[in-house]
């Protein structure tokens, strides 16, 4: 039996592993918005990708701010919470809120079941740039491998094509910082708070930020210099959704 499940984790690990070095859409980061946005494509049948650092999904999405457990959900994200089957609180008009646990668990779940890929435990480390510095994929490593000191090990990391690459890392931008290091990109970092300025412009601003990437959530406020949300995530899960639709569009129009 010890080696029937041996066999059982690597032979499934060994074909998922396959089927993600080329997909439509890498998304990076598994907080609300990449999750999200890996719903609304999988849902679409895109082949869609999440590579995340941590063993968990879920980002900063489990408290609600100050480690308390309620994540609150302005006006008109609240219509999200319906379609994941989350029982919400209005606290006033246009303010909504739910535990962490409930809701964050509803989307990883949605995603999962929905068809999005899961790469827990790995991080980003580089882009793939092919012609004109079109972003073209990731160059990923075990999470592990960073947290050993380089004399140990000098783990060469592996690459995963994709279509389209989505940042969804948070307040970090990793993906948009690696094209700053490359000399490509200038990212004024994120902004003070203003929870109302902050959810629209984040929405608006969310998309394509280069040839072959688009920026989701948190990423977004640190990509274009905009106000941070403080503790509120509506944005981040109409971003998620918009960055989605970015993708989705492009790649139909690719395929014509
Ligand atoms: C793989 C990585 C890497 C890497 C990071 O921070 P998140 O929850 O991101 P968003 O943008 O979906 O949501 C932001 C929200 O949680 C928040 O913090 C808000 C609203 N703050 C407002 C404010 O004013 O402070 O999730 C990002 C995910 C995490 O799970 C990271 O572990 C992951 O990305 N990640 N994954 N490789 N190099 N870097």
């Amino acid at each position: 039996m010890e080696s029937s499940v041996t066999n059982a984790i690597i032979s499934q690990f060994a074909e998922d592993m396959a089927s993600f070095s080329q997909v439509d859409v890498i998304v990076v980061g598994g907080g609300p918005s990449g999750l999200m946005a890996a719903l609304d494509l999988a849902k679409k049948n895109v082949k869609v990708l999440v590579v995340e650092r941590n063993p968990h999904l879920g980002g900063g999405f489990w408290l609600g701010g100050f480690f308390m457990n309620t994540v609150t959900i302005r006006s008109p994200a609240e219509k999200i919470m319906d379609e994941l089957g989350v029982k919400y609180k209005r606290f006033q008009k246009g303010l909504y809120g739910a535990p962490g646990p409930l809701m964050c668990s509803k989307l990883i779940a949605a995603a999962c079941e929905a068809g999005a890929g899961m790469l827990n435990m790995v991080s980003f480390d580089d882009v793939v740039l092919r012609e004109k510095n079109r972003v073209a994929g990731v160059v990923v490593n075990w999470t592990s491998a960073s947290t050993l000191p380089k004399a140990i090990s000098m783990v060469d990391p592996v690459a995963l094509e994709s279509k389209v690459v989505i940042d969804a890392t948070g307040h970090d931008a990793c993906v948009v910082r690696k094209l700053e290091e490359r000399g490509l990109y200038k990212v004024p970092g994120f902004g003070a708070m203003w929870i109302e300025k902050s959810e629209d412009e984040v929405v608006r601003h969310s998309g394509f930020c280069h040839p072959g990437l688009i920026v989701t959530g948190m990423a977004v406020s640190t990509t274009f210099g905009l106000p941070r949300m403080g503790p509120t995530f509506g944005s981040m899960l109409l971003s998620g959704r918009k960055g989605a639709k970015a993708a989705y569009d492009f790649l139909r129009k690719r395929s014509k």
